[in-house]
């Protein structure tokens, strides 16, 4: 098997004889702390170790690796920032460099832990009941529970506005009626998070997997995170008691809050990704002889791999510093739709571009880039297609929004 080297930064010097990491050619881990540093080996090993020998099958045989569960929680990479319910209470960018190891290794596993942490952890830590956090978030810290998050409904993702799926008020309790789509860990959750339209306005609603009326249906033949459980919701009539509603916000401003954690760790894994893909390319250019030379020796190829070096190289700042921006409660979320575009756009085109330079062997899922370029066509698109990103700096940029 052919998979992507391990990012093992200390060992990879580039062959300049600089000594410098080409994976990280502006010294980001040595402005990192103790801490920082230590959170990034550990799941760099732990990727290496665990995820690498088996993701190719897994994307092959269209399955989520469930078995990793318990040694992802085992690590603290579950709710990693939350303070207190069994959390570890990492920093932004210890958050930051989990995602980007791991989408190192596979961007469905970053997927699982951003929906886990971002997506369902983190709403009832910000927004629920004493009793809520108190009754989900330590179980789902210990991945006892999985959680999914359901905003994007069939009619379109990009205006959940637009919201068709309703919650009406029976007595005490509510009943729900509607459907989901395209939800990430939808037909394994224990619970799922599901946001709907009230007479207030928005709000959400934490239903148990059994509960009568409510079901889940995986969609398959999926060409990208094939390693990722994505699922069709159902509503049919589903009591909610309204101690299972979260009590802290009414509005779209709920959902997109979630988003702009989940958007901030994806604008760090997709550089994990792009650095598998140049790590390999590297390699390979090294080794691979055409015209009595190896291919790294022409120029044409020197100037794609430098450019793809630029590229991560200026992704990885952008996302340190929006880390920084986070960690001292500055980061706005135009920043964040800054970095979720220019980051995914980088990584996209990267996986494409190092997909070309391994020619035929490019469509092998035996070398990294075709997998992580099919994932990345999905992490383009959820969280806030690339439109969606471009539109809101435009507006942040014009004052007008040309949604
Ligand atoms: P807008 O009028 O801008 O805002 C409504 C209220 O929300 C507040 N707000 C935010 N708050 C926190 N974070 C953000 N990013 C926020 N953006 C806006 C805003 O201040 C306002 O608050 P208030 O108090 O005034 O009411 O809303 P809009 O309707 O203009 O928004 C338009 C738009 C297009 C930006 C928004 O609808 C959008 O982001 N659409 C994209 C939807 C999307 O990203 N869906 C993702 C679904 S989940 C997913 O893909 C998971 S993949 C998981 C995985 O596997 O990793
Ligand atoms: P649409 O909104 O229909 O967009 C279609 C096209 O129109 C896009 O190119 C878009 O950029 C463009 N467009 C939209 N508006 C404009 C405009 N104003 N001007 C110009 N162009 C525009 N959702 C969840 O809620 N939870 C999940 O866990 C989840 N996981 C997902 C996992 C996967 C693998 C995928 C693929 C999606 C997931 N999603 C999830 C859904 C995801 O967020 C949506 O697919 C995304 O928001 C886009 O919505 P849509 O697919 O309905 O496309």
């Amino acid at each position: 098997m052919a998979q992507a080297a391990p990012h093992t930064p200390a060992t990879t010097p580039s062959a300049g004889g600089s000594g410098l990491d080409p994976l990280d050619l502006y010294a980001v881990r040595a402005s990192l702390s103790d801490e920082e540093r230590l959170v990034q080996e550990s799941v760099a090993r732990f990727v290496e170790g665990e995820v690498l020998p088996i993701i190719q099958s897994c994307f092959e045989e269209h399955r989520f690796p469930k078995e990793l569960i318990p040694k992802l929680a085992a690590l603290g990479l579950l709710g990693s920032s939350l303070q207190g319910y069994d959390c570890a209470g990492l920093n932004a960018i210890c958050y930051g460099l989990i995602c980007q190891e791991l989408e190192r290794g596979d961007s469905a596993i970053r997927s699982f832990v951003s929906v886990q942490s971002s997506l369902c952890m983190y709403p009832i830590f910000a927004f629920g009941s004493e009793a809520q956090k108190a009754r989900y978030l330590p179980r789902m810290a210990r991945g006892e529970l999985i959680g999914c998050f359901g905003l994007t409904e069939p009619q379109g993702g990009s205006d959940p506005a637009n919201m068709k799926t309703h919650a009406k008020k029976r007595g005490k309790d509510w009943v729900l009626n509607g459907s989901k789509m395209w939800i990430t860990n939808g037909s394994i959750a224990d619970v799922a998070l599901v946001w709907a339209m009230t007479p207030a306005g928005m709000r959400g609603f934490l239903i148990d997997r059994d509960a009568p009326g409510f079901s889940a249906r995986e969609i398959e033949h999926k060409f990208s995170l094939r390693a990722s459980v994505t699922a069709a919701l159902f509503l049919d009539n589903v009591l909610v008691p309204d101690e299972q509603v979260l009590p802290g916000v009414t509005g779209l401003k709920g959902p997109l809050s979630c988003l702009t954690q989940a958007r901030y760790g994806i604008c760090w894994g997709v550089i994990g990704a792009a650095q598998a893909c140049l790590r390999q390319l590297l390699d390979y250019t090294a080794t691979r002889t055409l015209f009595g030379r190896p291919l790294a020796h022409n120029q044409t190829i020197q100037v794609r791999l430098a450019d793809m070096a630029r590229r991560i190289t200026a992704a990885q700042l952008l996302a340190l510093q929006l880390g920084r921006l986070k960690d001292s409660g500055a980061m706005q979320p135009a920043q964040v739709s800054l970095a979720k575009w220019n980051n995914c756009r980088m990584a996209l085109d990267i996986a494409r571009d190092c997909r070309d330079m391994l020619g035929g062997a490019g469509i092998s899922a035996e070398y990294a880039p075709i997998r992580h370029l099919l994932n990345l066509e999905s992490v383009v698109t959820y969280e806030g297609t690339e439109t969606i990103h471009e539109l809101t700096i435009g507006r942040e940029l014009t004052g007008f929004s040309a949604f």
